[in-house]
């Protein structure tokens, strides 16, 4: 991981070098500030969430914080807050979040967010639609032009049944961006991956932009077998960046 050099203080000579995640950390840190006493909170995934959560659950035993409801978004949030004795419900129970932490795979300008590489996104977009409050934490190395603009890529949840149909179905859908599906796989026998919900991923590669992301979005859920993708559009409201010159908190 590329190191930054900043100076322990103003007037030191002495320098600390920060990796990427402790930039991730710093980012998950200051979201935390704004967790209040008695709030449900949506506990996102992926390497900078898990600070958030790590720093919750160090509040609640330090007693700077206190009635805490976790609402996980994934399995391994789950487990580690399970295992940090963060108390937890879900959506059946409470079905109004007051402030979800997560993180994301892009940021456009807009705040519109790409997420789903960690694989969570389902339960991500179900948790975060219904906040009050979604503080979103990355380090600038997500920050795009435009989203699918990373050439990394947009995921897409699709169910099982008939899988190469539905991938086929989102090239063809984006054939004038370059589109190019490809079925998520893990391991050397690249075997499936299978989310959470026991369902498949997409991940779709542009050479171009998309366009309007409404009308993406829209097309894309109307294709059956679709089950929801990783464009995360308006929800944001609030993005903190870290990075070589500091945070940055970007509102909606
Ligand atoms: C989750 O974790 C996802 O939506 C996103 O795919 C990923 C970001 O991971 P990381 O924080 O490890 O970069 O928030």
């Amino acid at each position: 991981e590329a190191g930054l050099l900043i100076p322990s203080s103003p007037s030191s000579s002495v320098s600390v070098i920060l990796t990427q995640d402790d930039l991730k950390k710093i980012a998950a840190y200051k979201a935390v500030e704004y967790v209040e006493s008695g709030m449900v909170l949506g506990l996102g995934t992926g390497s900078t969430a898990k600070h958030a959560v790590d720093r919750i659950a160090e509040l609640l035993r330090q007693g700077k914080l206190k009635n805490i409801v976790g609402i996980p978004t994934s399995m391994k949030t789950h487990e580690q807050a399970v295992s940090l004795g963060i108390p937890l419900s879900d959506l059946d129970s409470h079905p109004v979040i007051d402030l979800a932490i997560d993180g994301a795979d892009e940021v456009d300008p807009y705040l519109n967010l790409v997420k789903g590489r960690g694989g969570s996104l389902l339960r991500e977009k179900m948790v975060e639609s219904v906040c009050k409050k979604f503080v979103v934490i990355v380090d600038e190395s997500k920050l795009v032009n435009y989203l699918g603009g990373s050439g990394l890529a947009m995921p897409v949840e699709i169910i099982r049944f008939c899988w190469k149909f539905t991938a086929v179905r989102l090239q063809k859908l984006f054939q004038e961006s370059g589109c190019v599906a490809k079925l998520r796989t893990f391991g050397e026998k690249e075997e499936p991956f299978v989310t959470d919900n026991g369902n498949y991923i997409v991940d779709l590669y542009f050479e171009k932009s998309i366009g309007d992301l409404k009308v993406a979005s829209d097309a894309i859920l109307h294709i059956a077998g679709v089950v929801e993708h990783g464009m995360f559009l308006d929800m944001a409201t609030t993005v903190i960046v870290a990075g070589e010159l500091g945070l940055t908190v970007k509102n909606k």
